[in-house]
């Protein structure tokens, strides 16, 4: 099982990697890394598990950030219904986005990160993606506000990229005008 002793920490360089499709049809191998990305959110979210294993809660996971070079990532989370959303993709793609923006007013954390960065990181509000599931199936996510925000960090992991260098660093806390906070 993905414990935290797996998960590489800011500095690493491939969290500033661009990192590579995975072959097609999925391997056994690649098969694996998507159920365990899966059930290492699913564990995070398990109290009993958590606290035995010393897991940090995670709602989103990318394969950089278990040391693969492979553009895989897995989501779980609730959506503004409380309906619990759950994707583990290979090869996602973003396939449009709203013009329209939000943020989390906490601000962002990643697991890769330990210490706390504050300040606003614009999203995109709505996006619609599409990716290969653990069948091998291409199938297309349209996301919206919390998910969306999950989804658009992950897909940032698969790119070099971190939260914070969305942040505005002269004026972190100062939500940009017209965006409206999730
Ligand atoms: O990719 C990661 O490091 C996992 C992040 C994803 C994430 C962070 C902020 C906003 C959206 C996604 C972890 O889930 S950070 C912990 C966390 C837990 C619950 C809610 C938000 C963040
Ligand atoms: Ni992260």
């Amino acid at each position: 099982m993905i414990t935290m002793e797996d998960i590489i920490t800011d500095g690493h360089p491939l969290l500033r990697t661009v990192v590579d499709e995975v072959p097609l049809p999925l391997s056994d191998e690649d098969k694996n890394v998507m159920k365990e990305m899966a059930e290492f959110l699913a564990n995070s979210q398990d109290p009993k598990i958590a606290k035995k294993y010393g897991l940090r809660e995670g709602v989103g996971l990318a394969a950089p950030q278990i040391g693969l070079n492979k553009r895989i990532l897995a989501v779980r989370a609730e959506d503004s219904n409380g309906e619990l959303c759950h994707y583990a993709l290979a090869n996602p793609k973003m396939l449009s986005h709203s013009e329209e923006k939000t943020f989390l007013p906490s601000g962002e954390g990643c697991l890769s990160v330990e210490q706390d960065i504050p300040g606003i990181v614009p999203r995109y509000r709505r996006l619609k993606l599409n990716g290969y599931d653990i069948e091998g199936n291409l199938v297309e996510v349209k996301a919206h506000d919390f998910i969306a925000i999950v989804f658009q960090h992950e897909l940032d992991h698969l790119n070099g990229k971190m939260f914070y260098d969305h942040i505005d660093k002269a004026n972190p806390l100062m939500p940009p005008p017209g965006m409206i906070p999730l």
